[in-house]
């Protein structure tokens, strides 16, 4: 039989259950698919490019990847996430314009940096506000957090909710800190944030901002002494390789937040929508529950790289706090005593007062 022949009945005959067979697990672009018991009716085939500051292995980076799992199981195949990791795609700052601009699709910064566009996220910034997860998420989860998501799309982002970066401890190469006192004259990096920055004036450090991609160059080479993340991100950044010194100071806990560029939201249809905002409070919820996890064990490595850890006493965190409260007070008027005063009696609450 000549060849066309096959070929002309390969394209009628022989291949059809093949066809619809693909059809049922893959995309054909732009037909139906079925996933579990969603349709895809209304998913158009898309990459949505993700970068975060974080590494691959660090529970931001873990979070990224589930986010990745649901978006494209929800959507059939056809919304396609590309993870970008270890800020190559830049640092939060860069990678928020990036999303205003519509050059990107998602990023999940921590809410510091975006104080600038935004000052009102400067509540999170707090010193010691929160005692614990539970404290925050019920702000982040709450009225508070909303209000907050919701300025957003004034600004060209979208906001689908909190993950978390989480309670923020210092390091430094010079001696531990068991005093406030013991800032005194420690050049330590912060993110920009203002009230970071003021907070360690007030306690007596020399304090500069500096983008999270610089941060291992600038401890590694003395140009800071020390610098204040969550355990987590001391260890995948591999900060025990030029600091000596950790002190459990929890001094500020740092939520991430999900953010969207609103130029590509406003393009997607609903069930696109609804597939982005399931994925992200999914991943968003495996990502909270890994982060604690991966902290205390983060905490156990440290010691084992020989990082020279001591606790801050509870009484000396107060001794802190009060130190500072002036340039929280100063702050809490220009971010709207409202909100703060609201942020706080839900912190109550959980404290059952
Ligand atoms: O994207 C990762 C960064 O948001 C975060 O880890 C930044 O905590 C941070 C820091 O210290 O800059």
């Amino acid at each position: 039989m000549r060849m066309n022949t096959w070929l002309k009945r390969l394209a009628a005959g022989v291949v059809l259950p093949g066809v619809l067979l693909l059809g049922a697990c893959g995309n054909d672009g732009g037909g139906t698919t079925k996933t579990g018991s969603a349709s895809t009716e209304g998913v158009q085939v898309r990459t949505i490019k993700a970068g975060i500051g974080n590494s691959e292995t660090h529970p931001q980076g873990q979070g990224m990847i589930k986010f990745k799992e649901l978006v494209e199981e929800k959507s059939g195949g056809k919304m396609k996430v590309q993870n970008f990791f270890d800020a190559t795609l830049g640092d939060d700052q860069k990678m928020t314009e990036a999303l205003q601009a519509g050059m990107q699709e998602v990023t999940v910064p921590s809410t510091s940096p975006l104080v600038g566009t935004i000052k009102e996220f400067g509540i999170y910034d707090f010193p010691f506000v929160f005692n614990s997860e539970e404290e925050a998420y019920a702000v982040l989860d709450g009225a508070v957090g909303q209000k907050l998501l919701d300025k957003l799309p004034g600004h060209d982002l979208v906001g689908l909710g909190y993950w978390e970066n989480g309670f923020r401890n210092l390091t430094n190469s010079k001696h531990p800190v068991e005093t406030a006192a013991d800032f005194k004259g420690l050049k330590i990096r912060t993110m920009q944030n203002e009230v970071h920055l003021d907070a360690f004036s007030k306690l007596g450090a020399n304090p500069s901002p500096m983008a999270f991609s610089e941060v291992f160059t600038a401890l590694e080479t003395g140009t800071v002494d020390g610098q204040e993340n969550p355990l987590a991100t001391i260890q995948t950044q591999k900060y025990f390789e030029v600091q000596d010194y950790l002190s459990i100071t929890k001094h500020v806990y740092t939520p991430f937040v999900f953010l969207v560029s609103k130029k590509f939201w406003d393009g997607l249809s609903e069930e696109e929508q609804k597939i982005m905002s399931e994925a992200a409070q999914e991943a968003g919820k495996y990502q909270r529950e890994l982060n604690q996890k991966e902290n205390e064990k983060a905490l156990k490595t440290l010691k084992e790289e020989g990082m020279k850890i001591n606790e801050v006493t509870p009484e000396e965190m107060e001794k802190m706090k009060e130190i500072i409260q002036p340039v929280t007070d100063e702050y809490a008027k220009k971010f709207g005593a409202d909100l703060v005063e609201e942020m706080m009696a839900e912190v109550e609450k959980v404290r059952g007062n």
